[in-house]
């Protein structure tokens, strides 16, 4: 672990900020610190409750439900409005936030566990992707690089531009970003809007772009505002989730995981929702059929954010190939739903069941958490992240428990 500095105040500092009494004492974030405690009760008691330890207003360990033989603990507590996330070098993990205007490395490296601002006051920097030892993020019209980045996380490589010619409406202008097998960045532009026609030639749609400096290059066409997508591991096929306009009543239009089998194709948006649903404002005299229906629809309003295909190895054989999925949770709808992961099992390239797999974080209409986002780690365990309470979760699976 770093040795601590000063600041001129006076105040104890490690990465740049202030730490907590708890920090100092405990010599780890306040948060961590207090998992360990939670931690060491829980082996001391053998039971599943983190009640009374962590902050009252998140979700406890023990209030998840997750199929049998699976176990859900908090793998960094303290990563205010965490969004996406990127697996870095072996032991890091890079998360992007929205209104917080951070990005974060989360570094467990050799049983420490650190968490560093990298960048702050970036305009809603939700996307991250690391590359060849250079991590990109997404901050609404720019993409960033940070060189290098897990030279010295105490002091971060400052970034370079390696695109400016995304839209800058900050209305769904957040992005998620990941780099697909043909070496490109994928990147979606969100529709500045509930419901418009696309105002510019990159709105409503998913763009692939060479870092190597090239311009956008548009993909999937029709798409409202996908902050999610994963490329099929045997076919390299991008899926991704869209989330459903609002103000339709609380039943429809379902959210939408879809399948791009072609470039170019269209996905509806703003003609038609969902599987032949057509737009009352913004129809045009359009016939659904000329548009590609979703490989899977999901809940209404349930804002699918972050999705990944399960490559890992830990979790049991129905789960391998399919797609986890990150609901953020309903806003638009009298009586909530989402805030849980689901999953899609995949079975020749047909999307066969959707399911709800990680739930707990919604009770009646309270939340105490909000998934943004899954990601595979190497070991095969599935992190989550939570941009309400500000963590990650880590979920593993052990045979017979
Ligand atoms: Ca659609």
């Amino acid at each position: 672990m770093a040795a601590s500095v000063y600041t001129a105040a006076g105040e104890p500092t490690r990465g740049g900020r202030a730490l907590s009494p708890t920090e100092a004492q405990w010599g780890m974030p306040a948060v961590t610190a207090l998992v360990a405690i939670a931690v060491a009760a829980l082996l001391a008691v053998g039971c599943g409750s983190l009640t009374g330890f962590l902050p009252s207003a998140s979700a406890e360990p023990g209030d998840i439900t997750l199929p049998p033989g699976f176990q859900i603990s908090v793998y960094a507590g303290d990563v205010p409005n965490a969004r996406q996330m990127a697996a870095g070098p072996d032991g890091i993990v890079f998360v992007g936030s929205r209104s917080e205007g951070k990005v974060y490395a989360v570094d467990n490296r050799n049983g420490q566990h650190r968490v560093h601002v990298l960048a702050s006051r970036l305009n809603q920097p939700s996307g991250v992707a690391f590359r060849d030892g250079a991590l990109y993020v997404a901050a609404v019209n720019r993409i960033l690089r940070f060189r290098d980045v897990a030279r010295d996380l105490e002091r971060p490589p400052k970034p370079d531009i390696v695109s400016d010619a995304y839209p800058s409406d900050a209305h769904h202008g957040w992005k998620f970003i990941a780099f697909g097998p043909d070496g490109r960045l994928y990147v979606p532009v969100g529709a500045p809007c509930n419901i418009c026609m696309p105002p510019g030639p990159l709105h409503s749609t998913i763009t692939k772009l060479d870092i190597a400096g090239g311009r956008p290059e548009v993909v999937a066409r029709g798409v409202r505002n996908s902050v999610g997508f994963d490329f099929q591991p045997e076919s390299g096929e991008l899926w991704f989730t869209d989330n459903g306009r609002d103000w339709l009543g609380d039943d429809q239009p379902p959210d939408e995981l879809n399948r791009l089998t072609r470039p170019g194709e269209h996905f509806g948006f703003p003609y038609c929702h969902g599987d032949g649903l057509r737009d009352p404002e913004q129809n045009a005299g359009r016939a659904c059929t000329e548009f590609t229906a979703p490989a899977r629809l999901l809940g209404p309003h349930v804002a699918a954010l972050g999705m990944r295909f399960y490559t890992g190895r830990m979790f049991p054989e129905r789960y391998r190939g399919g797609i986890f999925i990150a609901e953020h949770g309903s806003w638009n709808r009298s009586t909530p739903i989402g805030y849980r992961v689901t999953f899609v099992k995949v079975e020749g390239g047909r999307a066969t069941s959707y399911e709800p797999f990680a739930s707990g974080w919604l009770k009646g209409a309270s939340a105490s958490g909000r998934p943004a986002d899954v990601l595979v780690l190497s070991d095969g365990s599935l992190l989550v992240s939570d941009d309400k309470a500000g963590r990650i979760y880590r979920i593993t699976y052990a045979a017979g428990r």
